[in-house]
């Protein structure tokens, strides 16, 4: 194995390029090609999920969007299809993550329609506060760790054999929040917290398969316009962009580059791994961000 390896290297400094070998540079110039690939998005009927699902379309994948809402998906649908340079359709499918029976039919529909999966992003997602010695409490709990955290690892068990034969990659969006404690947020943190180790321990797992797992930790990301008639909204979208090093409040876009990046093949030895971004938000999140009334 050195050997080879040392013959490589030789080979390439001296500039013989075995034809054999793979152009690593001609690889990453076309690494964000992904014809022929198939990316499932969960989450991808709004917001950051379908800003994912139109970026894989618009760089060439079959896609599925999907989530509860029949008329989103519908919008997302013919707006991905516009963007996709061979106009590839979509699958739409409308699933409530939680009830098993409707995450089977969004695998077997997606391998059924596709033939395949090579990218699944866990994005569904849902907010609450609930402080700890409320009546809410554990219900809120519950709540989260019925879509947080035994969902998408569902989904991820369920698409497996898929993955496995497409050495595909998963990809689960937590929250810069989990890095900080946050007041009324103990539930939402044990869930971003309990997801966070499921993608190491999963990158263990799954890595003998060719499976990569990582997350991505997006900052605050402003999935609406503001409403500029609004005060509040105008003042928290200041707190907000004051608060971040780079000045400005996070796009959908922004979260959608990174992670398609984690599925490319620039990204074929990162597992395991947390993406943040935030542009730096994380350095100035105190305990009571989320709490602060403006
Ligand atoms: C949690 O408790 C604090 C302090 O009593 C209160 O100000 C806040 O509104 C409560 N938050 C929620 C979500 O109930
Ligand atoms: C914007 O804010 C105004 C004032 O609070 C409110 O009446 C209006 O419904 C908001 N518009 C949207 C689109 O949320
Ligand atoms: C930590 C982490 O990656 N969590 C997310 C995984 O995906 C689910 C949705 O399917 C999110 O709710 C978690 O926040």
């Amino acid at each position: 194995m050195f050997i080879v390896y040392v013959l490589a290297v030789v080979t390439l400094v001296s500039g013989h390029v075995i034809s054999s070998e793979p152009d690593i540079y001609q690889e990453v110039r076309e690494s964000r090609n992904f014809d022929g690939k198939v990316a499932l998005v969960t989450g991808s009927n709004s917001g950051i999920g379908e800003q994912i699902v139109k970026l894989y379309s618009a760089l060439g994948a079959s896609v599925v969007v999907t989530g509860r809402k029949e008329a989103d998906i519908a919008r997302v649908a013919k707006e991905a299809q516009a963007l996709s340079p061979k106009k590839l359709k979509p699958l739409e499918v409308v699933a409530d993550l939680t009830v098993s029976d409707e995450l089977e039919n969004l695998l077997k529909q997606t391998v059924q329609t596709f033939g395949k999966l090579d990218v699944l992003v866990n994005d569904a997602d849902i907010f609450m506060f609930a402080n700890f010695t409320a009546d809410t409490f554990w219900k809120t709990f519950d709540s989260f760790e019925s879509i947080g955290v035994r969902s998408p690892l569902h989904l991820i068990q369920m698409a497996a054999p898929a993955l496995i034969k497409s050495k595909g990659t998963v990809i689960n969006i937590s929250s810069v929040l989990s890095q900080r404690p946050q007041k009324a947020m103990l539930a939402y943190e044990l869930q971003k917290q309990a997801l966070e180790m499921a993608t190491k321990v999963l990158a263990l797992e799954l890595a003998p398969f060719g499976i990569r797992v990582n997350t991505l930790s997006p900052g605050a990301t402003q999935s609406h316009p503001v409403n500029t008639t609004n005060p509040h909204s105008v003042a928290n979208a200041k707190r907000i962009a004051d608060a971040t090093p780079l000045g400005r409040v996070g796009l959908p876009i922004d979260m959608a580059k990174g992670v398609v990046f984690l599925s490319s093949t620039d990204a074929s030895f990162i597992t395991g791994h947390n993406l943040v971004v935030d542009g730096g938000l994380r350095f100035n999140l105190d305990s009571g961000f989320m709490t602060v009334k403006v």
